[in-house]
């Protein structure tokens, strides 16, 4: 049971609505690193070019806050000093977040919010991570709550794995936060150190295919992996006590293990290690302009991701694979988490038009789906306007 009071169709509650904080919180694409960020390895991410819009007021209560979605047209309002409980939908997001402000201490008090999205939900560019950031960022800036960036992006994920309950890593809240326009993040997700590379593609353009399908597994097989890959590295912590994660293990010491390891998770651990290897290999390629060099990783990553973690769906491997004999596309694979979204593409500006109505014809004779193209470009984070004193 939850005690939020749900409403439909209100706009008329935000006519006229004067903010006092606009928030634009960004996607994400991810190069390449997939399924890595959890096993503290390396992602290539950015935020995108389209993002959530929040606009956020005070109301001078102590304890009532209402949001309303222009996108979904469903609201809902609730009292904070209830006890917050998981609920169906993208409440849970913000109830999430805003169970972790209180946890550590900062005080909010009663607010408004209408969110209006330009994301697709289910599309694999992390609209629950940028409405995640979006809110803390807002409330941060509201209530004067003093955190730091690297907190908001901490917390929003700590929503997420405690409230929402989907085990993910850091990856969708760091670049959704503190990505720089025209640059790609090449990030460890251990140390959290981070390296900004130029997203310099010459005559190549980002292009997310989405396959407007998401099968239901997503969020139980996600479960399942992260576990998975943390079997793997309980039974090598036996031998070696040292290590904590299968980034603290090398392919030499992984392939001792075929034979005490299930076939399943071996093939996980193998994955991720030469997934890492990937990104590195991929960050170098970037910097050295070898984008047909990058095109093949990128490839590479969605076999990986096909037939050794498998957590693609055959309407994203269509798309990967109609791709494959067309010279002017470098590199193609599945992004995020899996079983639907998007897939990622590196193909020549000037054939994107015919490319995608090609792509979009033969997609749909198959699936009897429609396939929705979207050109994306790395955009900075978190855009905060403020105009309350
Ligand atoms: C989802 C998760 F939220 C990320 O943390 C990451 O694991 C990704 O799937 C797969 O790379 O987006």
């Amino acid at each position: 049971m939850t005690n939020i009071r749900s409403f439909k169709n209100r706009p008329d509650l935000y006519e006229n609505f004067e903010s006092d904080v606009s928030i634009q919180s960004p996607g994400r694409i991810n190069l390449i690193g997939e399924h890595t960020d959890y096993n503290n390895g390396f992602v290539l991410p950015s935020a995108i070019d389209k993002y959530i819009n929040m606009e956020f007021r005070k109301n001078d209560t102590e304890n009532f806050c209402r949001l309303y979605s222009e996108t979904f047209k469903t609201g809902f309002e609730f009292q904070l000093d209830m006890e917050f409980s998981k609920t169906e939908g993208w409440e849970n997001y913000v109830l999430g977040v805003i169970d972790q402000i209180q946890k550590m201490g900062k005080k909010i008090e009663g607010f408004e919010c209408i969110i209006d999205s330009r994301l697709p939900v289910g599309a694999g560019i992390s609209s629950s991570a940028a409405l995640e950031c979006g809110i803390a960022s807002g409330l941060n800036e509201l209530f004067d709550l003093g955190l730091s960036a690297i907190e908001i992006v901490k917390l929003s994920q700590k929503a997420e794995n405690e409230f929402v309950g989907s085990n993910c890593g850091i990856m969708d809240q760091y670049s959704s936060v503190m990505s720089k326009k025209d640059h790609l993040i090449l990030l460890d997700c251990q140390s959290l150190d981070a390296e900004y590379i130029p997203a310099d593609f010459d005559d190549c353009k980002l292009l997310l295919l989405n396959t407007n399908v998401s099968h239901n597994l997503a969020d139980s097989e996600y479960n399942t992996r992260r576990k998975e890959c943390e079997t793997g590295v309980k039974i090598i912590q036996q031998d070696h006590p040292g290590v904590s994660s299968l980034r603290d293990i090398d392919l030499k010491t992984l392939q001792q293990y075929e034979d005490k390891l299930t076939p399943t998770i071996y093939q996980r651990c193998i994955y991720v290690l030469e997934e890492n290897d990937r990104v590195l290999n991929a960050a170098r390629t970037l910097k050295a302009g070898k984008l047909k060099e990058f095109g093949k990783l990128m490839y590479a990553s969605h076999e990986g991701l096909q037939h050794k973690y498998e957590v693609s769906c055959p309407e994203l491997d269509f798309l990967v694979d109609f791709s494959r004999d067309k010279d002017f596309i470098y590199g193609s694979r599945m992004m995020g988490g899996g079983f639907g979204g998007c897939t990622l593409n590196l193909i020549e500006q000037d054939k994107i038009d015919s490319y995608v109505e090609e792509v979009s014809a033969a997609y749909f004779e198959k699936f009897d789906i429609k396939l929705d193209a979207i050109s994306v470009s790395p955009h900075a984070g978190t855009q905060i306007a403020k105009t309350i004193k």
